[in-house]
């Protein structure tokens, strides 16, 4: 659908961190802007390379191509190409292209006067992924703690690191993030329901309002959190998520080398029970 009618209104100059003028224009539907030409460039380069790693590998079955990290023996230094070298130079092609998509919605938030909250919330999902490929492999003192970049590989990744602390669902943070995972869903869920359920009725029957829903929930509940509040609430759940997954991901291995249900040992420990 073409939205240029009313698109056109808000297509305004400015509002660019880097480049001026120069770089500040559309094609298509799309706000180009330098980290629009940065984004497409690293994005070029990184599935370009990824290709290119395929090529080298043995299968171009979708699932099964694989772009292994480093062996433990090269640390935290450059590897030789095909040995673990694309991987370091793809995982910088995608934290180039992560973060100028991330600057691109910030110089369109700038553009539209509106608040940062989309590159922040997706600065959570790269803060994510940067403790994944960076600060644990960083912590540990090898690139080869970085998880490898193919679909059932690292998938298979998940499940080693998972096992080398015996039962990975004793992380502490790793519940936290879980339940804040399921949590983000029954919001959503309740707030896509509640908002159809309100605007947009049979025919022939009058969209409801606000009142209605505030009501709704206080039947059920007691208590409405409120228009503004459920989005609020969706966002910290949301981002909460994500911090709480880094959380679990990076104390395991640099700061807890043993088993997760050994952790809880500090429970029996407590000086309270003899
Ligand atoms: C729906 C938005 C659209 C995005 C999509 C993903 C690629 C990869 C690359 C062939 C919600 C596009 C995919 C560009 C193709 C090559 C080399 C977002 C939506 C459709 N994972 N993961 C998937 C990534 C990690 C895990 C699917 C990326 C961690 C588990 C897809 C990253 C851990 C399962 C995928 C990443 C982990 C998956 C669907 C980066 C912990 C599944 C993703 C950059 C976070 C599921 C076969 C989706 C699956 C799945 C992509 C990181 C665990 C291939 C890009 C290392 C347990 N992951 N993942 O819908 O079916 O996301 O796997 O960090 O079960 Mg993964
Ligand atoms: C990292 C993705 C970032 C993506 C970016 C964007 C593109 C562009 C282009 C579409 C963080 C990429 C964009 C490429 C695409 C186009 C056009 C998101 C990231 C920047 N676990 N577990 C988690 C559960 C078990 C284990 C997190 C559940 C087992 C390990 C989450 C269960 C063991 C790790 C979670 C379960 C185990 C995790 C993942 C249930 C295995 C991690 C979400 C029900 C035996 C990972 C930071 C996340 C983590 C992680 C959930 C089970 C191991 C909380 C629900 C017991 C090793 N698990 N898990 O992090 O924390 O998203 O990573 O059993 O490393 Mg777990
Ligand atoms: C929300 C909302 C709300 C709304 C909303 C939404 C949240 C109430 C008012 C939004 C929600 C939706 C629309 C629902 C669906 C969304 C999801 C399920 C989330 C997941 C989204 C996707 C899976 C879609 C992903 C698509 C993407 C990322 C777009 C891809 C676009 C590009 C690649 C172009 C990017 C443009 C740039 C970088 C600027 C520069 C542009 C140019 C130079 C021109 C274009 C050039 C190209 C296209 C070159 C292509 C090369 C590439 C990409 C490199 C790759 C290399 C290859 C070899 C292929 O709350 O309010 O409603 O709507």
């Amino acid at each position: 659908m073409s939205m240029l009618s009313f698109e056109r209104k808000y297509r305004v100059r400015g509002g660019t961190l880097i480049g001026g003028d120069l770089f500040d224009f559309w094609v298509g539907p799309f706000y180009v802007g330098f980290f629009g030409v940065t984004t497409i460039f690293f994005s070029i380069v990184g599935t370009g390379l990824i290709i290119w790693g395929a090529a080298l590998g043995p299968t171009w079955n979708l699932w099964q191509i694989n772009i292994a990290p480093p062996d433990l023996k090269y640390g935290l230094g450059l590897a030789p190409l095909q040995e673990g070298g694309l991987w370091q130079i793809i995982t910088m092609c995608a934290l180039g292209a992560f973060g100028s998509w991330a600057l691109r919605e910030v110089e369109i938030c700038r553009k539209l006067g509106m608040g940062y909250h989309v590159p922040i919330a997706f600065g959570v999902a790269i803060f994510a992924y940067f403790t994944l490929v960076v600060i644990r492999p960083v912590l540990l003192g090898a690139w080869g703690h970085g998880f490898p970049y193919g679909i059932l590989s690292h998938l298979d990744w998940v499940s080693n690191v998972g096992y080398q602390y015996l039962h990975f669902h004793y992380n502490p943070a790793h519940m936290l993030a879980v339940t804040f995972f399921f949590t983000t869903t029954l919001a959503l869920s309740l707030h896509g329901a509640l908002i159809l359920s309100a605007v947009n009725p049979k025919k022939g029957e009058v969209v409801k309002t606000a009142e209605h829903e505030n009501t709704f929930f206080r039947d059920v509940l007691g208590y409405s959190v409120g228009a503004l509040g459920i989005h609020r609430l969706g966002l910290f759940l949301a981002l909460s998520a994500g911090f709480w997954s880094a959380v679990c991901i990076v104390i395991s291995g640099p700061f807890w080398t043993r088993g997760w249900p050994e952790w809880w040992n500090w429970w029996l420990e407590l000086p309270i029970w003899p």
